[in-house]
């Protein structure tokens, strides 16, 4: 055998005989190398990996024509080739096109270098190999599978974007959208299900008058066609007695986490501020039902995140920062810490202070209003979730409203036909299996 290096990275989940002839071709030109991608990478591109990292390394070191696995941790190449200088990467060619062509330039490049190779297997894509990725991909959506994903997101990635979903068209986008910007890919990590959405998208106010039979309804029709990690905007949790039960469904469901707000009594939208009359609840009452909550629940998976409206409530940073620790102590799995202001800067100061006292509970942000500050920003100063909590809705109503009165206006749907997407488009946008 010759003392060539050759290096050939996998994201799959499950290992089928194209792979292992892949496998073979590449042995044949010397040491074989594989590179696993890291969870947080492949979660990143395509769905959270089915099987963690750790036994898809085990799986390609168990191949005898493989002589060491390495970990892949990002899409591109770019640390593997300056760490191990394969004088080969083996790759298949389908990337010549599509949103890995900046992968493949950068690897060109970086292999010219140094008189490294880069050698191309025409790329097949098996009918039958789909089929099963396909029926993989679906255990996702399983509640014994959905459910601890959220906090395995929390434990990989430096900040977990979520984005609000209130229907199965919603979540579909949520689902769905991927962006791709120089080989590397964005999605939403999971769904948020909005209080203010999910009421306004059947008519009404965000005051909880939309009971949990209907929450949990919505939830059913995201799930029955995602397979993202859901939280579910709580309220104010309602009455303890009944919180308890809340928890239970929700978990038994698949729901990942629950968020409730400190308030009590008629629950108003906390964008109002204190433009309406809204009250706080006590630390000792809210504290209970974060106790109660949490020992209800039967798996480690689900989370309950105990929402701080201090701010919101102008009860200032010294009000939220002890109530962010009464609740941790309570059992509270994270925190959100909510604000109206346009500007970051009391978000930015609670940060600090309360990462200055406790460096490991999650905060969880909603930066609604204020939205200049970039995700890798809240990141670098320690938060770890932000959610994108009302977009879709507050996008959605003006552009069927507009469509709407143009209708009234010209007697007729000409004028608004360029402002929808085409019928063609509208049939084929979900597809029938
Ligand atoms: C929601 O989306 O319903 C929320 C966040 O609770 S906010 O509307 O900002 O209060
Ligand atoms: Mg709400």
């Amino acid at each position: 055998m010759n003392n060539k290096t050759v290096y050939l990275s996998f994201s799959t989940d499950m290992l089928h005989g194209g792979h292992i002839k892949i496998i073979k071709k590449a042995a044949e030109l010397g040491r074989l190398v594989v590179g696993v991608v890291s969870d947080e990478a492949v979660a990143s591109f395509k769905h959270y990996p089915i099987i963690p990292f750790e036994d898809r390394k085990c799986l390609f070191e168990s191949i005898t024509d493989v002589d060491r696995v390495i970990e892949q941790k990002t899409l591109s190449y770019k640390g593997v080739i300056e760490s191990l200088k394969p004088d080969i990467i083996v790759h298949g060619d389908d990337w010549r096109q599509g949103f890995q062509k900046p992968l493949r330039d950068e690897v060109v490049d970086l292999l010219s270098h140094y008189g490294g190779k880069l050698v191309e297997f025409p790329y097949s894509s098996d009918e039958k190999y789909k089929d099963i990725e396909k029926r993989l991909q679906s255990q996702l959506a399983i509640p014994d599978q959905r459910r601890g994903r959220l906090r395995k997101l929390l434990s990989i990635k430096p900040i977990v974007r979520i984005i609000e979903a209130h229907s199965g068209l919603t979540g579909l986008l949520a689902e769905k959208t991927v962006v791709y910007d120089e080989g590397k890919a964005s999605q939403f990590d999971g769904m948020w299900l909005s209080s203010l959405c999910d009421s306004t998208a059947k008519g009404k106010p965000d005051i909880e008058v939309v009971d949990f039979s209907a929450r949990v309804q919505t939830v059913n029709e995201i799930m029955e066609v995602t397979t993202k990690p859901i939280i579910l905007d709580g309220d104010t949790g309602g009455l303890t007695e009944h919180f308890v039960y809340t928890v239970r469904t929700l978990e038994r469901v698949g729901v990942s986490a629950v968020i409730i707000e400190d308030k009590t009594g008629l629950k108003r939208n906390s964008l109002f501020g204190t433009e309406v009359a809204q009250t706080q609840d006590s630390i000792e009452s809210f504290c209970e039902k974060i106790r109660m909550g949490k020992a209800a629940q039967k798996t480690k998976d689900f989370m309950i995140i105990a929402r701080i409206e201090s701010l919101i409530l102008n009860q200032g940073q010294e009000d939220a920062l002890s109530r962010a620790i009464a609740y941790i102590s309570a059992g509270a799995d994270a925190i959100m810490i909510h604000s109206k202001e346009k500007e970051p800067t009391e978000i930015f100061n609670f940060i600090e202070a309360f990462r200055s006292k406790d460096k490991k509970t999650p905060i969880v942000l909603v930066p609604t209003t204020y939205n200049k500050v970039t995700e890798e920003e809240f990141a670098k100063r320690g938060a770890n979730m932000v959610i994108y909590a009302n977009q879709l809705t507050r996008s959605a109503f003006p552009a069927m409203k507009t469509v709407a009165e143009s209708i009234l206006k010209n007697h007729r749907a000409m004028e608004a036909d360029k402002m929808c997407m085409s019928i063609k488009e509208i049939l084929s946008l979900i597809p029938e299996k």
